[in-house]
């Protein structure tokens, strides 16, 4: 009788502990972009990432705190917009997502953490390079490429050591990004011994840049540096040429460094004398970067640009960090990331204390033809 009630009661007990594990938890990520305006192609191929990588997590089936989960992934749209990006972010706040994926400019990144640190949601970027977003040192913000102490410093250093340029013009777009990848280009070419010949300005919506560009050209430049984005970039490189410009290098960050550019550019030779740094390895070097891309590739043909692969780490070192701590309650898992040892496809992810990646790899690039070709 005994033994009866006893097997009753580990029955049960099997029973229970099945059906909580069938129970699904639904656990909301967050993906900030730009998936509207003229630098919606990035946010797309960001979106993806995050989708891809909720996707495989679902598929893999995910068991946090001894319960079944199932990522949702909630992506917002800030179309670059520093304002938006603020409004998404309290909107991201409200709906209890439990971390958020984003967002993709330094603009819109920079005002959204305090909003996600006032609320206690952990945010990895993926893409926002400017050195300020990890200056307050919120225990929220996370980055997951070089910023632009490295980018900035890393073309001047090439501009003048590999080049041997002398001259070079900057022109930034005056958003958080461009004005501050240049401002760490030019410091850095200067006391390399580059002069800068000359200073322009612009903004993120400009496509005529005529002007600046024969006010450059009256300077006689080697080189000109932008700080801003593929949209800007493309055009400006085609009007480069049509000035006649067509020996002048032409370096930027990790925001022209784009699949797009070379459409953007629209089969101008100028294309040729570009070269510009990522924060990262080179999909070829990443520990699981050619694989995955191939993946990518088979499931968004011809959207890939550049951030993709660090947006499918950013989700799965949120994930990672919820499987530690037994819970996707962020005020739970969020003190969890800082000890983040995770095995991504674009690097091993470890973090400094201060939110910025551990030894980030920096790659420059140039392009040939219809190719973007990694330099290191
Ligand atoms: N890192 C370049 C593009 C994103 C940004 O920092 O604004």
């Amino acid at each position: 009788m005994q033994m009866k009630l006893k097997v009753t009661v580990l029955a049960t007990m099997a029973l229970a502990s099945g059906i909580a594990a069938a129970q699904e938890v639904i656990v909301k990520i967050g993906h900030v972009a730009p998936v509207s305006g003229a630098q919606a192609a990035y946010g797309k191929d960001n979106e993806n990432g995050a989708r891809m990588a909720i996707e495989d997590l679902n598929a893999a089936g995910v068991m946090i705190g001894g319960k079944k989960v199932k990522f949702q992934l909630v992506a917002e749209d800030d179309a670059a917009d520093p304002k938006q990006g603020a409004a998404v972010a309290q909107k991201l706040c409200d709906a209890k997502v439990s971390g958020v994926a984003g967002h993709l400019n330094s603009g819109t990144t920079i005002p959204a953490s305090k909003i996600y640190n006032d609320c206690g949601i952990p945010h990895i970027t993926p893409s926002a390079t400017n050195p300020n977003l990890t200056k307050p040192g919120y225990k929220t913000t996370w980055r997951l490429l070089a910023n632009d102490n490295a980018l900035g410093a890393g073309l001047a250093y090439y501009a003048a050591d590999t080049l041997k340029l002398k001259r070079i013009a900057v022109i930034d777009d005056r958003t958080a990004y461009g004005q501050g990848v240049a401002e760490v280009f030019k410091r850095t070419a200067a006391a390399k011994g580059i002069t800068i010949v000359d200073e322009q300005f612009t903004t993120d919506k400009s496509v005529d840049f005529m002007s600046i560009l024969t006010a450059i050209k009256s300077k006689n430049p080697d080189g000109v540096f932008f700080g801003g984005m593929d949209p800007q970039a493309g055009p400006m490189l085609r009007q480069m040429e049509q000035l006649g410009l067509s020996n002048v290098k032409y370096f930027g960050g990790d925001g022209i460094c784009t699949m797009d550019l070379i459409k953007q550019s629209a089969g101008a030779k100028t294309l040729d004398n570009v070269v510009c740094a990522e924060g990262g390895a080179s999909l070829e070097k990443m520990p699981g970067g050619a694989a995955w891309k191939q993946r990518y590739d088979a499931k968004f043909p011809g959207q890939f640009q550049v951030y993709s692969p660090y947006v499918y780490d950013a989700v799965h070192v949120l994930v990672d960090a919820m499987k530690r701590a037994g819970s996707s309650d962020p005020k739970v898992y969020g003190p969890m990331i800082g000890a983040t040892n995770y095995k991504g496809i674009t690097t091993s992810v470890q973090f400094e204390s201060n939110g910025e990646l551990k030894n980030p790899a920096m790659t420059l690039y140039t392009y040939k033809g219809d190719k973007k070709i990694a330099l290191n």
